[in-house]
C-alpha cells in the first residue's frame, strides 16, 4: 500500500515536472488564424434574405422591382432571430443587399432604391439596425452580406459604382456594431435594369471591384470579420448549396483560377488576396479542399431551408428537422460549417412551419449531444507527450470546449491509439473528434474500434478530422471503444474523443434503430 502510494507521488511529481519542459508540437501545414479558431466554435450559421424580389415571389431580382412593394405587414425581428436560435445558430449574416440593389438600411448613399423610399415603417425604419438589435438581444453574432453586383444602380460596371460599394461596405461596418463575417457572393456581371438602361454589363470579376483596396478597409473597420468568398481568403463555398461537404472536405485548400491548376496568391503579410477571382474561381475542388493546401480556408456550407433562399409560397416542406439533423452530420460532422438560409414571409417573420423546423432541428441536436458517456471513461493512450500532464489523454474528453486542451504524441509517432474504457457495457451511437487545429489537420487515416468477445472490431474508419469529426450510426453496446490513427503527418494531437447515445426518437426519423 505505501509503496503504491509511493509510486503514485512519484508519477504525479513527474507529471506535473515535465509540464515547463515539453514543447507543444510544432504545427503542420497550414493553420487557422486567431479569427477562424473562433469561427470554428461556431458551427450552425444562418442567413436571412429578405428583399423587394419577396414581394414578387423572386429569387433574383433585375433590379427595376418597386421599391413601394417593399411592405411587410408585420416585420418582427425578435421573432426571426428566436426562430434562428432555436435552430442552434450561432450567427446570422443579414443579406443588406442583395443582386437587386435594395437596400435594407437608409444608405447615405443612395436617395431611390432603399428602405427610405418604401412605405414600411414609413419610410423611417432601418431593418439592419432592428435585426442587429435582435441578434444582440438574444445573443447571436452579426454578419454581413452586400452584394457586389447591382442591377439597379446606374453605374455599374463603372469606377462610380465601386466607390458607392465600398461607401457601402463602410457604412455597414462601421454603424452596426461587431461584425463576425462578411459574405461575398460569387454571382456578379450580366444583364440588369440599370438605371433604365436594361443593357448586359460585364465586368472583370478580378480587378472591378477593386478588393485590394476593400479587403484592407474590412480589416480595418472589423478586425473580427472573417472574409467568406467561392475561394476565401478566410473562408471558402463548399461548392453546392445543398449543404452538404465532401468527404474528406480538409480545412486546407489552395485557391486557382477557374479551369486551371494556377494557384490564386494570398499576401503573407496580409493574408489577403492579391488578386481575388470571385465567380471565376475552382470552386468544385473546394468540396473537398486539398490534403496539404496552401491556406487554412474552412468551408462553409450554405443551403435554404426552404425552396430558394427567398420566401414563395409553397417552399415549406423542403427540410424536415431529421433533414437538417442529418445535414449537420453531412457539413458540421465533415469539418465544415453549417449555414442555413432563412427567408422571412410577406409579413416579414419566419412562417410557422420554419419555425418548427428550426426548433425541432435545435431540439434534435441538444438531444444527441445532451450526455457526454466519455466523461467518467478511464482514458489510456499508446503514447503521451513527454509523459506530460499538459498532454495527457485525458484531455479528449471535455465535450464542446473548443481547442485549447488536447492529447498529443512525441514528435516521431505517426500512429497511436486511444482508449476509453466505459468500465461496463455502454450503448453508443455518436461519436465526435476534434484535431488540436491550431497545429493543423495531422491526421490522415482513423479508425475506431469496439469491444466485442475479447477483441477489437472496426465499426468506422476515415480521412481527416479537423475541427471536427463526427460518425453517426445504429447503437453499439461496448465496454470500450479505440481510436486508432492509422496514418498521421505529424504527430497527432487530438482535442476531443466523446461518445452520445442519440435519443431513440431521432435515430428511428434517421432509420438507426
Ligand atoms: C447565391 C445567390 O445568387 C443567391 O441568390 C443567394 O444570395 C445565395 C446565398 O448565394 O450565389
Ligand atoms: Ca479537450
Amino acid at each position: 500500500m505505501k509503496l503504491k502510494s509511493l509510486i503514485l507521488l512519484l508519477l504525479a511529481i513527474y507529471l506535473v515536472a515535465c509540464n515547463q519542459n515539453v514543447p507543444p508540437p510544432e504545427p503542420y501545414g497550414a493553420v487557422p488564424g486567431e479569427r477562424q479558431l473562433k469561427w470554428h466554435e461556431l458551427e450552425i450559421l444562418g442567413m436571412v434574405n429578405f428583399s423587394t424580389i419577396t414581394f414578387y415571389g423572386k429569387e433574383w431580382g433585375y433590379g427595376d422591382e418597386d421599391p413601394a412593394k417593399f411592405n411587410p405587414t408585420d416585420f418582427n425581428a425578435l421573432q426571426i432571430v428566436r426562430a434562428a436560435k432555436a435552430g442552434g445558430l450561432k450567427g446570422l449574416i443579414i443579406d443588406a443587399k442583395h443582386h437587386g440593389g435594395f437596400c435594407l438600411w437608409p444608405s447615405k448613399y443612395n436617395d431611390s432604391y432603399t428602405v427610405k423610399n418604401s412605405p414600411w415603417r414609413e419610410g423611417k425604419g432601418d431593418m439592419i439596425r432592428e435585426l442587429v438589435d435582435a441578434c444582440h438581444a438574444e445573443g447571436l453574432l452579426v454578419g454581413m452580406y452586400l452584394s457586389p453586383w447591382d442591377r439597379n444602380h446606374k453605374d455599374y460596371g463603372k469606377q462610380e459604382y465601386v466607390t458607392y460599394y465600398h461607401n457601402q461596405w463602410e457604412e455597414l461596418l462601421t454603424n452596426y456594431g461587431p461584425i463576425f463575417e462578411v459574405w461575398f457572393d460569387g454571382a456578379n456581371g450580366g444583364d440588369g435594369w440599370y438605371g433604365g438602361a436594361r443593357e448586359n454589363r460585364k465586368i472583370d470579376r478580378r480587378t472591378y471591384y477593386r478588393f485590394d483596396q476593400l479587403f484592407p478597409m474590412i480589416r480595418k473597420l472589423q478586425p473580427d470579420a472573417c472574409i467568406f468568398s467561392e475561394l476565401g481568403p478566410e473562408l471558402r463555398w463548399v461548392g453546392n448549396e445543398e449543404g452538404y461537404a465532401g468527404d474528406p472536405c480538409w480545412a486546407t485548400f489552395t485557391p486557382k483560377y477557374r479551369g486551371t491548376q494556377t494557384p490564386v496568391l494570398i499576401d503573407p503579410v496580409t493574408g489577403l488576396f492579391k488578386d481575388f477571382p470571385n465567380g471565376e474561381s475552382n470552386y468544385t475542388e473546394a468540396t473537398n479542399g486539398h490534403r496539404d493546401g496552401a491556406y487554412w480556408i474552412p468551408a462553409e456550407a450554405d443551403f435554404p431551408l426552404r425552396q430558394g433562399w427567398f420566401w414563395h409560397s409553397g417552399g415549406e416542406g423542403k427540410h424536415s428537422p431529421a433533414q437538417l439533423v442529418d445535414l449537420y452530420f453531412r457539413s458540421v460532422g465533415l469539418n465544415s460549417t453549417m449555414d442555413i438560409g432563412i427567408a422571412p414571409d410577406l409579413r416579414g417573420q419566419i412562417d410557422n412551419y420554419d419555425v418548427a423546423a428550426l426548433k425541432g432541428f435545435g431540439e434534435r441536436i441538444e438531444g444527441i449531444f445532451k450526455t457526454n458517456l466519455a466523461q467518467k471513461a478511464k482514458v489510456i493512450a499508446s503514447n503521451t507527450r513527454g509523459h506530460c500532464k499538459k498532454y495527457a489523454a485525458s484531455n479528449v474528453l471535455d465535450s464542446r470546449s473548443g481547442f485549447k486542451t488536447y492529447w498529443a504524441t512525441d514528435d516521431n509517432i505517426k500512429n497511436a491509439d486511444i482508449v476509453l474504457d466505459f468500465g461496463n457495457s455502454t450503448e453508443f451511437s455518436v461519436i465526435s473528434l476534434r484535431e488540436a487545429i491550431q497545429f493543423g489537420e495531422r491526421v490522415d487515416n482513423w479508425a475506431l474500434d469496439f469491444w466485442e468477445n475479447g477483441q477489437w472490431k472496426e465499426f468506422a474508419a476515415g480521412i481527416c478530422i479537423g475541427a471536427h469529426r463526427l460518425w453517426r450510426g445504429h447503437p453499439i453496446k461496448s465496454e470500450k471503444i479505440r481510436l486508432r490513427i492509422i496514418k498521421a503527418s505529424a504527430s497527432p494531437a487530438l482535442s476531443e474523443f466523446t461518445v452520445y447515445l442519440e435519443p431513440e426518437s431521432s435515430r428511428q426519423e434517421a432509420g438507426l434503430l
